[in-house]
């Protein structure tokens, strides 16, 4: 039977592209995986079986390089986390929620900070500062001047990477200023609620004429820490889990253990105070997450 990868997902139809041609596709029965349900993403290399040059059913979904649930996509190479400086405000805390799940995932993230034609420099030269000390690359971006759009280019060629990030922040208008063949439907920042509109309602993944793919992705703004454990929390901060070797205890979560490497960075300022804060508060979230969820 033929294979092709899902491209776009909307309501129960799984679009496979195989060549040129797209097949709409609907999944025959439930798929196991390790005993597991999965449900087909997009991103997904599957077998498919076609019932006429157009349509078809899944049947199979084959192994997964990477898969990330929001936005929900497999074997994706990189997360363009695309965060606006203002309308909507900047959000470190949402940033660095995003963070742990690709680090989780094991997806590299560019971090995006758009809209910079209307923030103030200083502003945006710390942020930038910030998540550089990290380890991340940060570019700011502006659909309106244009700055950053090709080095944000530069990073996509011969390679699978999805944007992700709060509703309005500009995903579409990027991708639409990257490649100008891509016309994305954009939609305005409500004044009222100073929030997007939920403009792109499903993920897709689109085919780049040099090489590579990006996926356009629906705007969220809740992240919950599904199928994540305390020590997966502490190792997806990267300023931590870079000196989280000289802590004295193994699996240390640095939060009361004694000799904690990274609580002694912290009182020297070293570690990132408001990342610090957001990783108790994480930790906090997480523990309720996983109290509420409890299989008896
Ligand atoms: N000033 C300014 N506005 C921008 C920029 N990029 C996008 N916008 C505006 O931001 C609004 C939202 O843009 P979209 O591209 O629809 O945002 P999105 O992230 O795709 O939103 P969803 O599809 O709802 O998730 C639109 O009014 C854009 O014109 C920018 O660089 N500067
Ligand atoms: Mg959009
Ligand atoms: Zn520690």
């Amino acid at each position: 039977m033929p294979e092709g990868r899902i491209v776009k997902a909307v309501s129960g139809f799984y679009y496979v592209a195989d060549g040129d041609r797209i097949y709409q596709c609907r999944a025959r029965g439930l798929f196991k995986k390790k005993d597991a349900k999965v449900n087909p993403l997009v991103g997904d290399w599957v077998v498919y079986d076609a019932i006429s040059d157009s349509e078809g059913y899944v049947m199979e979904v084959g192994e997964r390089t990477s898969e990330l649930l929001r936005p929900p996509i497999a074997n994706v190479d990189q997360a363009i986390l695309v965060f606006s400086l203002v309308e909507p405000s900047f959000s470190s805390l949402l940033l660095d929620k995003f963070l742990v799940h690709t680090e989780k995932a094991g997806i590299d993230s560019i971090i995006v900070l758009s809209k910079a034609d209307m923030a103030r420099m200083e502003e945006v030269d710390a942020i930038v500062r910030k998540y550089e000390g990290i380890g991340y690359r940060v570019i700011p971006t502006s659909t309106r001047d244009q700055r950053g759009v090709d080095d944000v280019r530069a990073e996509l060629r011969d390679r699978i990477s999805v944007f992700a990030g709060q509703s309005g922040v500009g995903k579409s208008s990027l991708i639409n200023a990257l490649f100008p063949g891509i016309s994305l439907q954009t939609g305005d920042v409500s004044q009222k609620l100073g929030r997007g509109r939920h403009t792109t309602r499903h993920v897709e993944l689109i085919p780049l004429a040099g090489g590579g793919y990006v996926a356009d992705t629906p705007g969220f703004s809740s992240l919950e820490f599904i199928g994540i454990s305390e020590l997966d929390l502490a190792e997806s901060f990267r300023d931590f889990a870079a000196i989280s070797d000289q802590c004295k205890f193994r699996g240390c979560l640095h939060l009361s253990e004694p000799a904690c490497a990274v609580r002694e960075a912290l009182e020297e300022g070293e570690v990132d105070r408001e990342r610090y804060e957001h990783y108790r508060q994480f930790m906090e979230e997480l523990r309720e997450y996983q109290r509420r969820n409890k299989s008896w």
